[in-house]
Formats: structure tokens, sequence, C-alpha cells
């Protein structure tokens, strides 16, 4: 189409006013991304059907993967990159006085997703395409990403978020390739030549509909498929509903994402979008497996299913239901296909985001998914009668159907070949803990993938200036191949290549401060120690140790004049679900925090605290680089893996954190003279649950600075918050604080001691950094997609 900066100038010239019928010099910005997105979808086109056709020529295997969230982000940058068209872009559209970058920031966030899991699902999908590997993504496309999220008067308001309010350019509409899901009705059960055959009647009808997204791999010779559902009514209305009632309830399926993370949210609506995302992707695996092959016997040979935790369990029942009854296969042959076809990931431990689902809910909407259900459960209960004979107590445990409820995990390891956990920590706690009696009887289906992120975005995209050094020093083969960024190592003892390390992290904190300036008004001194937590808000990542080490350090600041730091700016990023209450008060605390501090002119040359509001995979993007510091604070053994430990690891920043999820893999990688560690371990955590033996109140009357901060949170120290800050105050003494705030609350401050004296070491900072850069490679989601492509999906490249 075009293969240097002339021509692409004269393509995109006639193409920008054939889309939109005027003169560049009357084009706005959006016209202009319109135009590149379109560029880049017919640039793309002949190797999006090759890579399909090579898939089926070849009779490769492939694999599916299914997510209830895929956090994409902004696609043009990353789509130029991998296409190796971002220079010519960029210098042909500087000739014409504009800048790609602001083209770029011009396109919304796809952000159907809340945190790590919907981003992970999105890094996944480039190392596929990346790798060559046959795999596609199948979601929902949410009319309303995540929200966005306001600050006002220090409280998180949230707004609906709009991304397709302008259109999407990257997706195709595919209505030759609807599939219809059915919901309620009843099942006709009949006996037919001594068979029993089982009809779902009088169900309604929603229509899902495919809008295909290309995925683009880095050098664009595989193009892969994202395909997100759209629910719309279907050809015929039920006839005993209201239209207007049909049209809306069907709609409201594809209209929202959930906004919880790590919550089981028991809304029929959410059981419906699962059930549809399900429906619909194992309708279309199936009816292209079928063209192919005719029928479904070794469906398992040529296709993997993998489910993202456990939102889209049900394609288990829903692939048996496809076998039995409308491939009329016998019970034993539809189980040995659908578990040799699916594997499941669990991404936490959380009791409170094990999804359980009441019977009286889950019957009436899928009456034929859950007869399926039911009798895979009496199978394997009778299983377990056989190997445990008499011991009820465990088998009631182990049931998926149990107490009036579905248990989602159990069906998900009952069904499927492979299990694995995100971190080798947290892969230990499910094989001994967590689903001890399930690895017991299945040991062979336990293992370990630790997560990754995909070095291209978070590292070539997000800080070009950081490419470039290491490029400079190491070749650029490290965006094939992450491992060896390790060459980078010896450059670590180099001063001019530290000198240069260096510069480059101010160039990132100054970009960083003048966006903090646009959106909050707030000086920050570009030479202060940058110290970032972002991430969801949620008790367990302790957010909250974070805030009561700054009011210490405020508060001996103001009470010691010999007392002095190193010049600090903590910045915090996260959204709270909506009605997790608890989140949304430290929400507010960390903006009185901010407030209080940052007017102080006896502290703020010193500190300074900031909330960047609507974190989001955009903004992720210019915060990571600019970051010195990463908290990764969470209470141990409750955050699965983490993946923004190695974003900023990746980006130079050196981990402050406690051993929890892949903090532990960072520790072994970079060694512990290049990273901040504190805190209780997961043993001693797990303990205390087990056997007690913690009491809040000691660490509060023992040690004065935690007492003087958890009295500020009551005693009118935040005069703009009344009462606000009581149900905190409640969690640390009267629920006696079950993620040991207090508890870590000293090993914390001395370990930022230790980070501030690192730092006024400027040589050995830089040299703790060069280290972690090198070390992230292995970090990259090509290598852990790697080990699922071998060791559970058994796929192998196209090409
Ligand atoms: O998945 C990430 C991990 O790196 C994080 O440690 C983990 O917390 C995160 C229910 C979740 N676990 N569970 C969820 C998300 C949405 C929802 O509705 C649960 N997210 C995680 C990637 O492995």
């Amino acid at each position: 189409m075009f293969s240097n900066k002339e021509e692409f100038k004269a393509v995109f010239l006639k193409k920008l006013e054939m889309m939109h019928g005027k003169r560049f010099e009357e084009s706005t910005i959006r016209d202009q991304y319109q135009t590149l997105g379109n560029m880049v979808r017919e640039y793309i086109s002949q190797n999006w059907i090759q890579t399909n056709e090579r898939c089926r020529a070849n009779n490769h295997k492939k694999v599916y993967y299914l997510s209830i969230e895929f956090l994409l982000g902004r696609l043009l940058g990353s789509n130029l990159l991998n296409l190796g068209i971002h220079e010519v872009v960029e210098e042909g559209l500087h000739d014409l006085g504009i800048h790609l970058q602001d083209i770029e920031e011009s396109e919304a966030d796809a952000g159907l997703g809340n945190g790590g899991l919907g981003r992970l699902a999105a890094c996944f999908l480039d190392s596929l395409a990346s790798l060559n590997l046959p795999g596609h993504g199948y979601g929902i496309r949410y009319k309303h990403g995540l929200f966005d999220q306001k600050i006002v008067d220090g409280f998180q308001v949230e707004l609906p978020e709009q991304w397709l309010r302008h259109g999407n350019v990257w997706e195709v509409r595919k209505e030759d390739l609807a599939v219809e899901v059915n919901f309620w009705g009843k099942v006709d059960v009949s006996s037919e030549g001594g068979r029993l055959t089982f009809r779902h009647v009088d169900s309604e009808k929603v229509m899902a509909v495919p809008y295909d997204m290309p995925v683009i791999g880095y050098g664009a010779k595989t193009v892969n498929t994202l395909r997100l559902w759209n629910a719309e009514p279907a050809k015929t209305f039920p006839t005993n509903k209201n239209v207007m009632q049909y049209k809306r309830e069907t709609e409201a399926i594809s209209e929202f994402l959930y906004p919880d993370d790590a919550h089981d949210e028991g809304k029929i609506l959410r059981l419906k979008q699962q059930y549809f995302l399900v429906a619909a992707s194992i309708g279309s695996i199936v009816r292209a497996h079928r063209r192919q092959h005719g029928h479904l016997y070794q469906l398992h040979e040529h296709v993997a299913i993998h489910v993202n935790d456990t939102h889209p369990v049900l394609a288990i029942p829903e692939l048996m239901r496809v076998l039995l009854d409308e491939e009329g296969m016998s019970w034993e042959d539809a189980w040995h296909i659908t578990t040799s076809t699916i594997s499941y990931t669990n991404h936490t431990t959380l009791s409170e985001a094990l999804e359980k689902w009441p019977i009286r809910i889950f019957q009436p909407l899928l009456p034929r998914i859950y007869m399926i259900v039911e009798e895979i459960n009496e199978r394997f209960c009778r299983e377990l009668w056989n190997r445990y004979p008499g011991q009820w107590k465990r088998i009631e445990e182990m049931a998926i159907i149990a107490h009036g409820l579905v248990k989602m995990a159990h069906l998900a390891i009952v069904g499927s070949y492979s299990v694995n956990g995100v971190a080798k920590l947290h892969s230990e706690i499910l094989k001994h803990r967590e689903m001890k009696l399930f690895y017991e009887v299945f040991p062979q289906k336990f293992n370990n993938k630790t997560n990754g992120i995909t070095h291209r975005r978070w590292l070539l995209k997000a800080n070009p200036e950081l490419s470039s050094l290491v490029t400079q020093a190491i070749g650029d083969g490290w965006i094939k191949e992450p491992e060896t960024l390790l060459n980078l190592k010896p450059y670590a003892f180099d001063t001019s290549f530290r000198e240069e390390l260096g510069k480059v992290k101010q160039k990132r904190k100054s970009l960083l401060a003048k966006r903090i300036y646009e959106q909050t008004g707030i000086v920050v001194d570009e030479s202060s120690i940058f110290d970032v937590q972002v991430k969801r808000l949620h008790a367990y990542k302790r957010q909250l140790l974070n805030v009561l080490h700054i009011m210490y350090l405020y508060n001996r600041l103001k009470e010691d004049a010999s007392f002095s730091i190193y010049p600090r700016t903590f910045i915090f990023g996260a959204k709270a679900s909506p009605g997790y209450y608890y989140a949304k008060r430290i929400i507010k605390l960390i903006n009185s925090l901010a407030d209080k501090v940052n007017r102080d002119p006896q502290t703020n040359e010193q500190l300074k605290v900031i909330f960047l509001e609507n974190y989001r995979v955009s903004l992720a993007e210019e915060i990571f680089p600019a970051a010195d510091v990463s908290e990764q604070i969470s209470t141990a053994s409750k955050e699965a893996s983490g993946t923004g430990n190695m974003k900023f690891m990746m980006n130079g920043a050196i981990t402050l954190g406690t051993l929890d999820g892949a903090n532990i893999e960072i520790l072994e990688a970079v060694g512990k003279e290049n990273i901040f560690i504190f805190g209780l371990t997961a043993q001693e955590v797990l303990d205390y649950y087990q056997n007690g033996g913690y009491r809040a109140h000691e660490y509060y009357h023992h040690d004065r600075r935690i007492k003087q901060v958890v009295d500020q949170l009551v005693n009118g120290f935040f005069r703009d918050a009344h009462d606000h800050f009581e149900p905190i105050y409640d969690s640390l003494l009267m629920q006696n604080d079950e993620y040991f705030v207090l508890r870590d609350f000293a090993a914390y401050a001395e370990a930022q001691e230790r980070v501030e004296a690192a730092y006024r070491n400027r040589d050995c900072w830089l040299q703790m950094s060069a280290i972690n850069i090198a070390h992230s490679g292995y970090f990259s989601s090509d290598r852990t997609i790697q080990e699922y492509a071998s060791d559970i999906w058994k796929i192998k490249p196209l090409i």
C-alpha cells in the first residue's frame, strides 16, 4: 500500500478525502484518526485472511481464549509498531504538520476490563499473534466499558464510559455469523428409539452478533481475531412479552461491564452475560469445526478452549449440551471430548471472588444447562464415594452443587484437563490449601504459569526513550526475544550507560509532572522520588499502609525540626468498585491527605501526594516509565500474581514489596540487593488466620507512630472529613486489622528508609534500575504464552 513516507502521505490524503469528503486542511483530528485506522485495517486485511486460511489449510490446532474481560487500551499506536510502520507514518504526518501522538491520544481506550485479569487477556492476545500462534479471543462487546472516574471533593464519582461514541475503526460486524442463544423456557424430555432426548422449548432467544477485531502480531505476519459478541433481539419476538421490554432486556446483556474486581457480583444479568459469551463462542467454534470435519469426535485434537477464571466456565456444560443434544453422542464420549478440550486459569483465592450461583437463579434461566451440571455433579460425587467411602464431609465439601449453590470453581476443576495458577506461590497455595482436596484427586491437572506482560506495549510503545537506549546498547533483538534483555546486565556497571538511563528517567518524570499539573494544578518536584501505587483499590492491596506511612512522615516533619527526608512524590491511581464502600473511603482518605499535605508550606517542599483520577491503560503508559519506586505491598498470600509489578520493573522502577504473588519471582530474578522486601510471609499470614494470635491493639498501643496516625483518622486531623474515616479506624481496631496493616507498619517504614538511603546514592540506584530492566525479559507474556502453548494447549506456530 505504501513503502515510504511520500507514498504514505499520498495514500493518507486521498483516503481522508474519500472517507470524509473534505480536504486535509479542513479535517479534524478525529477524521485523521479514522483515516489512519482504516488504512491500517486495509493494510492488514490480506494477512488477516491469510492467517485464517493458513489455520484451516494446515489443520493446525488452535486455541480460543474465552474471557469476560479484555482490557485493550488504545490500539493505533501498538498496531503501527507491530506493523513496523510507526516511524514512516510519524514522519509523513510530521511533514503535514501534525503529530502522530496527538492522533493516537484522540483514540478512546477500549476499557472492557477491570484490572489485571482483563489486561492479562489483552497481553496474551498480543503475544499469541506475535509468536505466530493460532489463538483467538472471545469476549463481549460492552457498550460501556469500565466507568470513568471523576474525583469530586475527594470522592469517587462514576460516569458511564462511552468508548463507542464515535464508532470503532477496528471492528468488523459479521452479521452472517450470528449465533442464537436461548434463555428461560423448559426442557422436554422424550424417549426416541430407547434413548432419552432433551429439547429446550419455550425459550427466549437472543442473537449474538460478532464484531471481529484484528489482533496484529509483531512483524504483521499473523493477524488473529478478537471476536466480541453484541446482544441483539432475535427475528422472532417472544409472544408472552412486551416487545420494548424484550428489546431492552436483550440489549442489556452487552450494555455494561460489571465494575467488579475480585468480587462475586451475584446478579442474574451477570449470569446471563456469562452464558451469552459461552453459548455464542462454543456455537461459533463448533460451527467452524463441523464445516471442516463434519463431526465433533476429534474436536479436542484440533481445538483448545481456555477459560479465563470461572466467568466462562459454563463452556463446560454448554459443550456437553452440544455434543449430547445436537450431536447425539453418549455421555462418556461427550465427557471425554469436553474434558480434553477445556482448560482453566484460577486468578484468585479470595473467598469473596469465588463464584457461587444460587440454584433458584441458575435453574430457571438455564434449564438444560442446569440438568447437565446436575448430572456432572452426580457422577463426580459417585466417583468420590467410591474413592472415599463414607467420607460424607469431604464429598459435601467437594460437590459442585451443595446447599443450594452451584460452585463454579469446582465445576471448572472437574470439567477441564488443566488448572493453573498465575504465579509460583499462588499455584502452591491452590494445591496445598485452597484446592487441596481436588489436588488429591487430580494431581496431574494442576500447574503454574507465572503471568507476564507484553514488552511491546509496556516498553517499546510506552517508553520509546528507554527502548532506544536499550537498543543502542544491545541491539533490537530483545523485541523478538525479550529474555535477551539480560545482555543489558553488564551495562548496569557502565557509568555512561547509567548516566543515560538517569536522563531517560528524568525526561519521563518531567512528562508525568506536566500531566500531573494539567490534571490537578499541582506542581511536583521533578527531582523528587516518584513513589507510585497504581492498581485497583482493594483492602488486601493495602493502599492504607502506604497512606498511614505518609501520615507518619508528615507528622514527623511537623514535629521534629531536625528531621528531613529526600523529597518524595507519592502518586496514587485507583478505581474502587462502586458498591465497595470501604474502598471508596480509602480514596477519600488519599485525597484528604493530599489536600492537607500539599497545602502545608512547612512540608510541601519535601512531601507531595497526588491522586490521578481515572486510572486506565493509556494513563498507565505515562506513569510506569516515570516511576522510581513500585509499591507492591499486598498482604502476603492475597495477590495471586500482580502484573503492574512487572510493568514497573521493565521500566526501571525498583520494587518495594511483600513476599507475595510474582514479587517473589522478581526477587529471585534480581537478587535481594536490587529490591526492597518487607513484612510477613504468606506462611506467617496463613498461620495467623489458622491459629489466631494477632492483636492489632498491641501494635497500636506499643508503637506511638501507629497510635498517632490511627487516632488522626478520627480526631479531627482531617477537618473536611468529619466521621468519614471511622470505618477505616474500625477495620483496624474493632475488626482486628484483617490485612495486617499495623502488623507490617514498622517493617514497611524501615523498608522505606532503605529506599531513601539507596536513592541518595544515585549511581547505586541507577545500577539497581538497570539490573531490574535486564531481568524483566522473563516477565514478558511471550514467555508465559510459550508455556501455555507447549504445556497446556499443545499448539504450534503457523509459520
Ligand atoms: O488477576 C491478575 C493477577 O495478577 C492479580 O493478582 C489478580 O488479583 C487478578 C472477579 C477478578 N483475580 N481475580 C480477578 C476480576 C474480575 C472479577 O469479576 C475476579 N482479578 C484477578 C491476572 O492474573
